[in-house]
C-alpha cells in the first residue's frame, strides 16, 4: 500500500510546511473561535462547556500539529534507531494541561479565554483523564514517553486503546463499588484514528509443514479467525523543544471477511455477535495490579497489540526494501513487564515463516531487538501461560517457544554438563501446577538486557527471581531506577513552587532536574522558608476546595497532612497505617492520652482494589468505617481526621501530592519494586516515612537520614524472620498498644458492634500476615512519634522539606531515560 499523491503536486502550498497559529492572545482567540464554529458547529453564545473544552483542545492541537508533522518527516528521513516502547498500559492523565505547558500557551490561553468570558480552569476540569493503566507501571510508561520527547529521542509508544479504562471507584456504605470508565463518551479530541492503516491479526487454527520452491521444509500457520487492529495516534509533545513523538494505541474491530461470511449465510444476528466478539479484545483494561489473571481474553489483548505494533513498524516505519537482517539498527523494543513478551515468538514467526529467514539468522536478529523490564518480586505476579491455552490461541507461537527453549536448554547443558536439575529449573516450560510458559524466562533469554526498576529491586531480581540466569549471563542484568516527569508532577502540579524555584535558580531545572541542588543553600534562609511554607499552605487550600466540591470532604486547617495513595494491596500495608490511626484513637478513648496530646493530623487515603481481591476490598471497607467513627467522635476534639476520597487517579494525585506533608511508603521490605509516588512526594517537599524498600532506599541515601523517617525490618531481616517462622500472634500478645487496636476492631467499635464484619481482616493479620505488618508495628509507631516531634518545630520541618526537593533531582524520568539509552538501547537524541 502506498501513501501520498498519485502525481507530483504543483500547487505551491502542497509542499510548504504547515504553519502554527500565531503565538499571541489574538491568534489564540481567532483559532479557538474558529474551532468552536467549524469543529463543534456552534457559536460561542450557544456553546456548552464541553463544546468549549473540545474547541480548546483542538486549538492547542493545532499549535502542536506543525511540530508533529515535522518530527515525523525529520525522523523518517534520518533513518535513525528508534525506541518501540511496548506497554499494555499507559496511565496518561489529562492531556490539555500538559499540551499547554509543552507549547507555552498557558498564559495566552488564560487571557484569550477570559476575553471570551470563559475560565480556563473550568474548561480544564471538563477533561476526563484516559485511565488506560492500573498504577505505577502504566504511569511509568507515560512519564517515559514524555521524557523521550523532551530529550528529542525518537520513540513510538505502542499499546491498547481500551474503550473502558480503569474502573471508576465509588463507595456504597463504605464498600468499593466499581463503575465503568466511559472516558470516550463526551468526545476524544486527542486522538487521530487511521482506519485505512488497519492491521489484520490472526488467531487459532493449526500449523502445517510444507516444502517450499527451494525444497526447504517450512511451517505455515493456518489461523481460524482474525480481527482488525485500528491505530489511533496521540501526540506526545516534548517540553518547549519542537518535538512531538507518537503514541499509537490499537483498537480491535471485526474484519469484514469475518462477518460477511456469516452474514451471507443468512444469520444477521450471528454476524453482529461476531463483531462484538472481535471488539471485546480492546473493550476493557484488566483492573489487576500485581496478580496475573491467566484469562484467555488477556492473552488475546497481549498478542493483539504486539502483532499490530510489529507489523506496523516493519511495514510503515521502515522504508520499502529495508533489509530486516539489520532491524536492530532501527528499533529496540522495550518490553514493559512480561505483558508484551509474545512479541518475541511473533518476530521469529515473521522472520522465519513470512520472510524465509533461517532459524539461526532470525534468532540473531530477534535477540538484538528486545530488552525486558521486570516490575515485581511477588512470585504470583510472574505470568505463566498454560500451553493448552497458548497452543489453542497461537499454535505456531507455541511451537516457536518450544524450539527457543530447546536450543536454550542445550546451551545450559553445554555450560553445566550433567546438571539436569538446573536445566529443568531454567526451562521456560513449567510443569506444575500445569504445563505453562514462564514469560519472564522467555523475556530474559530473548532480551539483550534485563533490568529491575530500583537498585534494591535489581539486586533481588538477580539473587532471588532469576539467579540461574544472572549466573549464566551476568552482563545481561542491569538496573535503571525509575523516575517521574518533572513537567507534570512539579511544573504543572505545583505552579507556585515552580515559580519560587525558577525565581531562585532560573528555570533550567525543568529539563535538568539535578539543578534543584542549587536550592540547598536556601534551606536555612528564613525568608525562603516562609515562602516555601506559604506555598504548601496554598496547595492545602487548593486541595481543600477540590475535596469539598468533589467528595464533600472538609479538611481541617492547620493539620499535618499525612498521605497514603497507591493501589490497595496487602504488601503495601495500608492496614499498618490503619492500625496506627486506630491506636491513636484507642489511646484517647481509653484515656491513656488526652486529645490535646495529639498532633493535629489528617490522614488521606487514596486506593483502588482489584475487583476480585477480597482482602483488599475488606480493607477499604474498614478504612471507611474507621473514618466514619473517628471523624464523628467528639472525644478527639477534631485533632484526628481520616479522609478517603474515592477514585484516586492521576488528576487527583496532581492536587494531593503538592499539599502533602508526610508521604507514607510503608511496604514490607523486598516487596515494592520501586514505587514512583514516593519520588513525586519528595520532589514536592513531603517528608517520607518509609521502610528500606524499592526506591525509598535511594531517596533516603540522597536526602539523608535526618530528613527521612526510616522504620521496620530491612530485606535481610525479613528473609531471616521468614526462615525462622513468623508468628504474628506473638506480637499481638506482647504489645499492649497493638493488642488494644486490634481488639477494638474485633469488638465491633467500627461496625456498630458487629464482631464479624471485619473478622477476616483481623484473622488474617493475627494468623497469617504474609507481609508482616504486626512485626513492623512498634517500629512504625516510634517513627511516627519522631514525625510529630519534628513537625512541632516548623523551621526544622521546612528545612528538611526544602532539602527533600533540592536533593531528589535524580528521580527525573529524564535521568531514567538517559540510563536506558546508555546501558540498554544505544540510541541517540536527534539534536
Ligand atoms: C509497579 N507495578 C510496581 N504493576 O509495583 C512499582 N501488574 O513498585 C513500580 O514502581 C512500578 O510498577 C513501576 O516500575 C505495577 O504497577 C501493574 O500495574 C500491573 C498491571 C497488570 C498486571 C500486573
Amino acid at each position: 500500500r502506498t501513501y501520498g499523491p498519485a502525481s507530483t503536486p504543483t500547487h505551491p502550498l502542497a509542499t510548504a510546511p504547515v504553519s502554527s497559529p500565531a503565538h499571541s492572545v489574538d491568534g489564540f482567540v481567532r483559532e479557538f473561535l474558529h474551532e468552536l464554529n467549524t469543529n463543534q458547529g456552534v457559536t460561542l453564545s450557544l456553546s456548552s462547556v464541553n463544546d468549549q473544552y473540545l474547541a480548546l483542545a483542538s486549538t492547542v492541537k493545532n499549535y502542536l500539529m506543525a511540530r508533529w508533522l515535522e518530527t515525523n518527516r525529520k525522523t523518517r528521513d534520518a533513518k535513525v534507531k528508534a525506541v518501540g516502547y511496548l506497554s499494555a498500559e499507559y496511565l496518561l492523565g489529562r492531556q490539555l494541561g500538559n499540551a499547554l505547558l509543552a507549547t507555552d500557551l498557558g498564559e495566552i490561553a488564560h487571557k484569550g479565554l477570559e476575553l471570551c468570558g470563559l475560565d480556563l480552569a473550568t474548561l480544564r476540569s471538563q477533561e476526563v483523564e484516559p485511565g488506560l493503566g492500573n498504577g505505577g507501571l502504566g504511569r511509568l510508561a507515560a512519564c517515559f514517553i514524555d521524557s523521550l520527547a523532551t530529550m528529542d529521542v525518537p520513540c513510538i509508544g505502542y499499546g491498547i486503546r481500551y474503550e473502558y479504562g480503569i474502573f471508576r471507584q465509588t463507595f456504597v456504605d463504605g464498600r468499593q463499588v466499581e463503575q465503568p470508565d466511559t472516558w470516550l463518551s463526551l468526545g476524544s479530541p486527542w486522538e487521530f484514528p487511521h482506519p485505512e492503516a488497519s492491521v489484520q491479526v490472526d488467531f487459532g487454527g493449526h500449523t502445517e509443514k510444507y516444502t517450499d520452491d527451494d525444497g526447504r521444509e517450512r511451517t505455515r500457520w493456518v489461523p481460524a479467525w482474525n480481527v482488525l487492529g485500528v491505530p489511533y495516534n496521540y501526540m506526545v509533545p516534548g517540553y518547549l523543544n519542537g518535538r512531538v513523538n507518537t503514541l499509537r494505541l490499537w483498537s480491535a474491530q471485526a474484519t469484514k471477511a469475518f462477518d460477511l461470511g456469516i452474514f451471507n449465510a443468512g444469520d444477521y444476528a450471528q454476524a453482529v455477535r461476531a463483531q462484538t466478539f472481535a471488539e471485546n479484545i480492546s473493550k476493557v483494561l484488566y483492573p489487576e495490579d500485581s496478580t496475573p489473571q491467566g484469562k484467555e481474553l488477556r492473552l488475546q489483548q497481549q498478542y493483539f497489540f504486539v502483532a499490530c505494533s510489529l507489523r506496523d513498524f516493519i511495514n510503515n516505519e521502515l522504508e520499502e526494501g529495508f533489509d530486516l537482517h539489520n532491524l536492530s539498527d532501527r528499533i529496540i523494543f522495550q518490553l514493559n513487564d512480561t505483558h508484551p513478551v509474545i512479541a518475541v515468538p511473533e518476530l521469529m514467526r515473521i522472520l522465519v515463516d513470512e520472510q524465509g529467514f533461517e532459524w539461526d539468522e532470525a534468532w540473531e536478529v530477534t535477540k538484538s531487538c528486545f530488552a525486558y523490564t521486570c516490575h515485581t518480586l511477588l512470585p504470583e505476579a510472574l505470568e505463566v501461560w498454560s500451553t493448552e491455552l497458548l497452543g489453542r490461541l497461537l499454535p505456531r507461537h507455541l511451537e516457536i517457544i518450544f524450539q527457543i527453549n530447546d536450543e536454550f536448554l542445550a546451551e545450559v547443558r553445554a555450560t553445566y554438563p550433567g546438571d539436569e536439575i538446573r536445566a529443568r529449573r531454567m526451562s521456560m516450560i513449567a510443569e506444575h501446577p500445569e504445563r505453562g510458559v514462564r514469560m519472564a524466562y522467555l523475556a530474559t533469554v530473548a532480551g539483550t538486557k534485563v533490568n529491575g526498576v530500583a537498585a534494591l529491586h535489581s539486586q533481588l531480581l538477580r539473587d532471588k527471581v532469576l539467579p540461574d540466569f544472572s549466573q549464566l549471563w551476568p552482563e545481561k542484568f542491569t538496573n535503571v531506577t525509575n523516575g517521574v516527569t518533572p513537567r507534570r508532577f512539579v511544573k504543572m502540579a505545583n505552579p507556585h513552587l515552580s515559580d519560587l524555584i525558577s525565581d531562585t535558580i532560573g528555570n533550567g531545572w525543568v529539563t535538568d532536574l539535578e539543578r534543584l541542588r542549587e536550592l540547598e543553600p536556601y534551606a536555612d534562609d528564613p525568608e525562603f522558608q516562609d515562602k516555601f511554607r506559604e506555598i504548601k499552605a496554598w496547595n492545602k487550600r487548593r486541595l481543600t476546595s477540590l475535596l469539598e466540591a468533589r467528595d464533600g470532604i472538609v479538611l481541617p486547617d492547620g493539620h499535618l497532612l499525612d498521605v497514603m495513595v497507591k493501589r490497595l494491596h496487602e504488601y503495601k500495608r495500608q492496614s499498618l497505617k490503619l492500625l496506627h490511626i486506630i491506636s491513636l484513637y484507642e489511646q484517647v478513648v481509653s484515656g491513656k492520652i488526652a486529645a490535646s496530646d495529639l498532633t493535629p493530623r489528617t490522614v488521606v487515603f487514596g486506593a483502588k482494589a482489584a475487583p476480585g481481591y477480597k482482602m483488599a476490598k475488606d480493607t477499604i471497607h474498614l478504612i471507611n468505617k474507621v473514618a466514619e467513627k473517628v471523624n464523628n467522635d467528639p472525644v478527639l476534639e477534631g485533632r484526628l481526621k481520616v479522609a478517603f476520597p474515592a477514585n484516586y487517579n492521576v488528576t487527583l494525585a496532581e492536587k494531593l501530592i503538592p499539599a502533602a506533608d508526610l508521604s507514607e511508603q510503608i511496604s514490607l521490605a523486598g516487596m515494592e519494586a520501586s514505587g514512583t509516588g514516593n519520588m513525586k512526594f519528595a520532589l514536592n517537599g513531603a517528608l517520607t516515612i518509609g521502610t528500606d524498600d524499592g526506591a525509598n532506599v535511594e531517596i533516603r541515601e540522597l536526602v539523608g537520614d535526618k530528613h527521612f523517617f526510616l522504620f521496620g525490618m530491612d530485606e535481610p531481616a525479613v528473609a531471616e524472620l521468614g526462615a525462622k517462622g513468623y508468628n504474628p500472634i506473638t506480637y499481638y500478645e506482647s504489645q499492649p498498644q497493638l493488642r488494644a487496636a486490634l481488639d477494638m476492631v474485633m469488638n465491633g467499635a467500627f461496625s456498630d458492634g458487629d464482631q464479624d464484619m471485619f473478622g477476616s481482616v483481623v484473622h488474617n493479620l493475627l494468623h497469617q500476615d504474609r507481609f508482616m505488618a504486626l512485626a513492623d508495628f512498634e517500629s512504625y509507631v516510634a517513627a511516627q512519634a519522631k514525625v510529630e516531634e519534628k513537625y512541632a518545630d516548623q523551621a526544622a520541618w521546612t528545612r528538611s522539606s526544602i532539602l527533600n526537593v533540592a536533593r531528589t533531582g535524580f528521580f527525573s524520568s529524564d535521568r531514567s531515560m538517559r540510563d536506558y539509552i546508555q546501558r540498554i538501547w544505544h540510541t541517540q537524541p536527534m539534536i
